[in-house]
């Protein structure tokens, strides 16, 4: 009887273990986004600070010329599909007008203390039909309840202002940063979560670790090459993951938290002059596609407005040409009309079962010339292959292309250039059966 107990216990708990983690619709849909831009503007931009101090003057923030509809335009038309503002940054500068403190905008000289960027970027991306969401540090160097338990309820203040006076919020990241020195201080992430979801439960919330999005694990726009959007929270603090897992996830993971790959265009996360000679062009930033979307993850990438409140000339131009190269890229699938229609239609809802050491062919009816492949997995259901190996026919032969890991929302590979008529995947280890809902090949001409 005991032993009849225990092996129903292990079936019971080997289940539950195997239970099928999904993600949220709003993790779906934001997922899907693929390219979203933040942008990083504080008293730093005029100080040349990264990190300012809380010291200095409002009266520094002075963007002359800023036009929250010259920028979003530019991201409009990169492609970007949300933008995501620094509503404060460390040092604490409000860039909307927060009447929990004198230390924003109002107190500005610009716009005679009228403006307001949150606003107007809010605005603009309504306007041009792009996702808004926004950054609130945390961390706080200047407010002076920093490091009492008054500060939650200032931050909750703020965030409640964010969260009801700019419209639908898609994104609200909390940063993990804290200067060595910082005051010892407790946030109240749960309370701090809970109000998002009341005020705003379309939007997700990244922080190292979720809610709903994690961080990649790093700042140069890698994301891993085996990259599970599920990782392990049991028992850690709210919004704390084992920083191992970060950039890998953890493919035992009981919790949905797709990683987001943060990264700037320029080495800095502000704009400062020095830097405009040093700006990513385009193709580096198509490689960070790669590395990022192409990894199962989403691209997060920084574009700062210079000290005029514009994005900079150097920038529109490598953000413009990364998109015609991606465009160009992937203007259309070269297997659409020879395999199976649910493989190229776009949609994750229909795919295709494959099962581990089975091997599919697809034959394509007359050859085609590629050197990219884009796999997506049906990641409604979940996430699954583990190990997959793709062949294609020439001299008679069966020949390696290339084997990979994880696939996710979307997997890119860059491979040889290869002409074949004849393709074969065979799954080499998967968590169960893997939705194959998109399969296409491409041929890059730029890199
Ligand atoms: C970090 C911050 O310290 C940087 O200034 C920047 O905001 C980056 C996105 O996150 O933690």
């Amino acid at each position: 009887m005991r032993a009849t107990c225990l092996i129903f216990f292990l079936l019971i708990s080997s289940l539950a273990s195997h239970s099928q983690v999904t993600p949220s619709v709003r993790q779906l849909e934001w997922q899907k986004l693929e390219t979203t831009a933040f942008l990083h503007f504080t008293v730093n931009t005029f100080t040349g600070r990264e990190w300012g101090d809380g010291t200095e003057d409002p009266d520094i923030f002075n963007p002359a010329d800023f036009d929250a509809e010259k920028i979003v335009g530019v991201l409009k038309d990169a492609g970007f599909k949300m933008a995501i503002i620094t509503a404060k940054h460390h040092d604490g500068f409000c860039l909307w007008p927060s009447k929990f403190t004198d230390h924003s905008v109002k107190s500005s000289t610009w716009r005679n203390g009228q403006g307001d960027v949150v606003k107007d970027i809010a605005e603009a991306c309504r306007k041009f039909g792009i996702k808004f969401g926004f950054y609130l540090s945390p961390w706080d160097r200047h407010e002076p309840s920093y490091g009492t338990n008054a500060y939650n309820d200032y931050y909750k203040n703020q965030l409640t202002e964010l969260l009801t006076n700019y419209g639908a919020v898609s994104e609200v990241w909390f940063d993990g940063a804290k200067g060595e020195n910082a005051k010892d201080m407790q946030y109240d992430f749960p309370g701090y979560w809970d109000l998002v979801r009341k005020l705003q439960p379309g939007a997700v919330m990244f922080s190292d670790a979720g809610p709903d999005v994690r961080w990649v694990g790093n700042e140069s726009g890698n994301a891993g090459e085996t990259c599970w959007s599920t990782i392990n929270t049991d028992g850690l603090a709210p919004g704390k993951a084992d920083p191992h897992y970060l950039n890998t996830g953890d493919k035992d993971g009981n919790k949905w938290l797709p990683a987001e790959t943060d990264v700037s265009i320029r080495p800095g996360w502000f704009y400062h002059p020095e830097e405009d000679s040093l700006v990513k062009s385009g193709r580096q930033l198509v490689n960070l596609y790669y590395q990022s979307v192409g990894r199962n993850s989403l691209l997060l990438l920084n574009i700062p407005p210079n000290k005029k409140g514009l994005f900079n000339d150097e920038d529109i131009r490598s953000l413009l040409d990364f998109r015609k190269i991606l465009n160009e890229t992937f203007a259309a699938n070269l297997l659409k009309g020879k395999i199976i229609s649910s493989l190229t239609d776009n949609k994750l809802a229909s795919y295709i079962k494959l099962k581990e050491q089975k091997p599919k062919t697809f034959k394509l009816g007359s050859p085609v010339t590629f050197n990219r492949i884009s796999l997506q997995e049906n990641i409604a259901a979940g996430q699954y292959n583990e190990k997959a190996r793709i062949e294609y026919w020439a001299d008679n032969k069966w020949n390696l292309l290339t084997e990979f890991t994880t696939i996710g929302y979307k997997r890119l590979l860059r491979t040889d250039r290869i002409t074949t008529d004849k393709l074969r995947l065979t799954i080499l280890d998967s968590k169960r059966e893997v939705q194959l809902a998109e399969f296409g090949l491409y041929n890059a001409v730029s890199e």
